[in-house]
């Protein structure tokens, strides 16, 4: 079984596969990485923030360049959103193994970036990159464990999450490789393209709160229904969405109270998740839609609140680690087209603090988020050759 079969099988589910941050599979697909990578000769390590750390030594004491992805997955997730960049970056150090580079590599695997189990993305590489505000450690995930017991809980120390960040004067750079999760570079026939920038992001969470009542005496006309006002809500944002160029709009959950089938909603929490390319169109589209959703409940007498706002904005790579990229991709007789990314990325959340560029791999059928999700072996092998060029060319810039 490939080494990603072997990482698919670390699950919360037997059924799908399913690891979140900090559960027990993460444990086990740590070991079993950690293992891989000591048999490289790397020195594995798990910092505060419960990120998988393996050191290929390099002869300066403290210069070092990152190259991974994440090991956390969303629900029924694919196999190899996030790890396959893990697992490149390993195979790149494998390769690498006796080079005497001029900086240690650091093959990166970020703990948490889908930001499922605590409604929050990127909390291994924002404490990687020394931006872990301590007041994340009082969120609670849905059985209303705090992040602080579950670090706690996985044998790390809450209270040094501020000790994970690596100085910028020390840090090359940080390369993502990733799927591109999107149809361009199979539409375009190529194994392997360029990220030119990340698209923002907006994440809220909304609330509706009406009436419970019951189902069979409770007139229509004198109900305060959450659920209806969530599902105009829901139709709402699909519309809106619709009429503005390349504005993405989703809702993608819903939490209903007390969700009886025999009772009227007495709450519904949504999800929005707003991107855009641009970062005005996509605050313009979160301001329409907010104001919606409050007329939407007022017409149904029914409570709103926004309970949580928090945004990314659009990220442009580093023109000059991008640009190295660029020369590898042709060194190794690709044509480095350039393709942005309407997914996040733990580079998101690294690139205020460090240099950072990302190789996309070309996603066939470009279907991700699902079990479905697929690469080909001949495409990886030509992403590994096109980042060991990357490495190998920046440690000559290095020592020149
Ligand atoms: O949601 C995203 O864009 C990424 O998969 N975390
Ligand atoms: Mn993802
Ligand atoms: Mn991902
Ligand atoms: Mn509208």
């Amino acid at each position: 079984m490939t080494r990603c079969g072997q990482l698919a099988a670390c699950s919360e589910d037997p059924a799908c596969l399913t690891r979140r941050y900090l559960t027990p599979p993460m444990r086990i697909a740590h070991n079993l990485l950690a293992g891989w990578m000591s048999e490289a000769s790397l020195v594995p390590r798990v910092d505060n923030a419960g990120n998988l750390v393996g050191r290929l030594a390099g002869q300066h004491e403290r210069r070092v360049l990152l190259l991974g992805s994440h090991l956390d997955t969303v629900p029924n997730a694919g196999a190899f959103d996030g790890v396959l960049g893990v697992l490149m970056g390993l195979a790149v150090a494998e390769r690498l193994r006796g080079e005497d580079l001029p900086f240690h590599l650091d093959v990166v695997a970020f703990s948490e970036e889908e930001g499922v189990r605590f409604s929050k993305p990127y909390l291994g590489s924002a404490a990687v990159a020394g931006a872990f505000p301590s007041e994340w450690l009082e969120r609670r995930d849905a059985d209303g464990i705090s992040l602080r017991d579950a670090i706690a809980g996985f044998g790390l120390d809450p209270d040094a999450i501020d000790r994970c960040g690596y100085d910028p004067r020390d840090v090359v750079g940080f390369i993502e490789p990733h799927l591109e999760q999107g149809p361009v570079l199979e539409e375009q026939g190529l194994p392997v393209g360029v990220v030119g920038g990340i698209a923002g992001q907006s994440r809220l969470r909304l609330a509706f709160r009406g009436r419970a009542a019951h189902a069979g005496t409770t007139p229509m006309h004198l109900r305060q229904d959450a659920l209806l006002c969530a599902s105009r809500f829901v139709s709402h944002v699909r519309d809106h969405a619709a009429g503005v160029e390349e504005l993405r709009a989703t809702v993608g959950s819903i939490h209903v109270t007390p969700n009886a089938p025999n009772v009227v909603a007495a709450e519904a929490e949504v999800s929005l998740d707003v991107r855009h390319r641009d970062d005005a169109p996509r605050e313009a589209a979160v301001r329409d839609l907010v104001a919606a959703a409050h007329s939407i409940a007022e017409i149904e007498g029914v409570e709103f609140e926004l309970l949580e706002e928090t945004s990314q904005r659009a990220i442009a790579m580093d023109p000059g680690l991008a640009g190295h990229l660029q020369a590898a991709v042709e060194h190794c007789g690709g044509r480095p087209l350039q393709v942005l990314s309407g997914a996040g990325h733990d580079a998101v959340m690294l690139a205020h603090r460090f240099p950072v560029a990302m190789l996309f791999l070309r996603h066939p059928g470009a279907v991700s988020h699902h079990p479905d999700e697929r690469v080909d072996a001949a495409d990886v092998a030509v992403g590994i050759e096109v980042l060991t060029q990357l490495v190998l060319n920046l440690a000559k810039q290095q020592r020149s």
